[in-house]
């Protein structure tokens, strides 16, 4: 197939997952076309079968914000048309979903007819999609989206909830590479950052307010006043700066790392004793996943789709959004009894092979199809 993906370009775990399944469908032979503002990413070496298209809004004096949605569309008509397209497939709703309902309806105007399918991610249904600025539109570009699928059952649910939908909505769940994702020994890391043995504590996320990192920060406090510990902070994002004031008035500045955006998370991952994942929601929590399968077990808040990811009491601990007092009695459990440890790990790596790229890529190909299928020239 021709497939056309849209997906914004950051680390963000849309734009992350959407990347991913582009170059995962690439290397099983289909032609695959980005559709971005910038290169993804993590589309970052020479990847056969993959092609870029930029997406370049126009400065002009008269605008306050370059209209990106409008040359997106005009993008989308292009690629669609000169590189034959076979369907759209468009991630995080906002404007995505919309702005290819555009492009298609101006490509029928052409005699063309392209299936768009929309993934929704997260807070595109869950905080911004309901906010009442888009949820008219949202609602609009599902319904006329000629397949929905969303990366968990909660998120599948809320999208329900929330909005008056006419079609169904097929759960796909995200996926794991494990050629990539997996542990290895990485001493030398460990030894540079915890050079007396300490445990180590992860956190990755763009550090946005949903992520709660503080709730993090916190919960390595309590851990880090029972257990010689170090926390690694990965990403990077509007938060930054209070939770570096928060690490200060805490005194806490030398055990706690902040990283920033990293391309080689996995390497950190695999030094990893537990990993953090204190979030107000999260629809599915790609970040865990990948924790997991470097073989780290996950101490996350009850939220959204964690549950289907993170097992209560197996492949971590689940525990109320902001209940920090539970989240570090838990920790604590888990980094003093090695036993428990060693068998959450194991745990961890069963659970995540639930989620393996090769068992996830034919889901999508089948929905595709199915998709082509009932598609008629409308
Ligand atoms: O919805 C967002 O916050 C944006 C999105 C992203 O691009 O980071 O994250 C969402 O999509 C990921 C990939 O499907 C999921 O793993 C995240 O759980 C989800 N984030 C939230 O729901 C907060």
């Amino acid at each position: 197939m021709r497939i056309g993906i849209v997906c914004y370009p950051t680390y963000g775990g849309s734009g992350v997952l959407a990347t991913e399944l582009g170059i995962g469908l690439a290397r099983r032979g289909h032609e695959i076309h980005f559709i971005t503002y910038r290169q993804p990413a993590r589309l970052t070496s020479f990847q056969e079968n993959t092609f870029y298209h930029e997406v370049s809004a126009t400065d002009y004096p008269l605008f306050e914000y370059p209209p990106y949605d409008t040359a997106l569309a005009s993008k989308m008509v292009d690629v669609v048309r000169y590189e034959n397209l076979d369907l759209l497939h468009v991630h995080y709703a906002i404007p995505h979903a919309t702005v290819a309902y555009i492009a298609k309806k101006i490509l029928l105007t052409k005699g063309r007819y392209v299936p768009v399918i929309t993934t929704l991610h997260g807070t595109d249904i869950t905080l911004v999609g309901t906010n009442n600025a888009f949820a008219p539109v949202v609602e609009f570009s599902i319904n006329k989206s000629d397949g929905v699928t969303a990366v968990s059952e909660s998120l599948r649910k809320q999208t329900i909830e929330y909005f008056d939908i006419q079609r169904d909505i097929e759960v796909i769940y995200n996926f794991i590479d494990f050629e990539r994702f997996k542990w290895s020994n990485k001493d030398h890391f460990k030894k540079a950052i915890a050079p007396n043995g300490e445990r180590i504590l992860v956190h990755v996320s763009n550090f946005r307010k949903v992520k709660r990192v503080e709730d993090a920060i916190l919960v390595f406090k309590k851990v880090h006043d029972r257990i010689p510990s170090k926390l690694l902070l990965i990403g990077d994002g509007p938060e930054r700066h209070n939770l570096e004031e928060l690490c200060r008035s805490l005194g806490l500045c030398d055990e706690i790392r902040f990283l920033g955006k990293q391309d080689a998370v996995e390497e950190l991952l695999a030094i990893g004793d537990l990993f953090l994942m204190p979030s107000q929601s999260e629809s599915f929590g790609l970040a865990a996943l990948e924790a997991m399968a470097c073989e780290v077990p996950v101490i996350s808040s009850n939220t959204g789709g964690l549950p289907e990811v993170n097992i209560h009491g197996v492949t971590g601990f689940l525990s109320e959004v902001g209940d920090v007092e539970s989240m570090a009695s838990n920790a604590i459990r888990l980094l003093e009894s090695e036993t428990m440890l060693q068998q959450f790990r194991k745990n961890a790596l069963a659970q995540a092979k639930e989620f393996d790229i090769q068992n996830i890529l034919p889901q999508y190909e089948a929905y595709y199809q199915r998709v082509l299928e009932r598609s008629v020239f409308k």
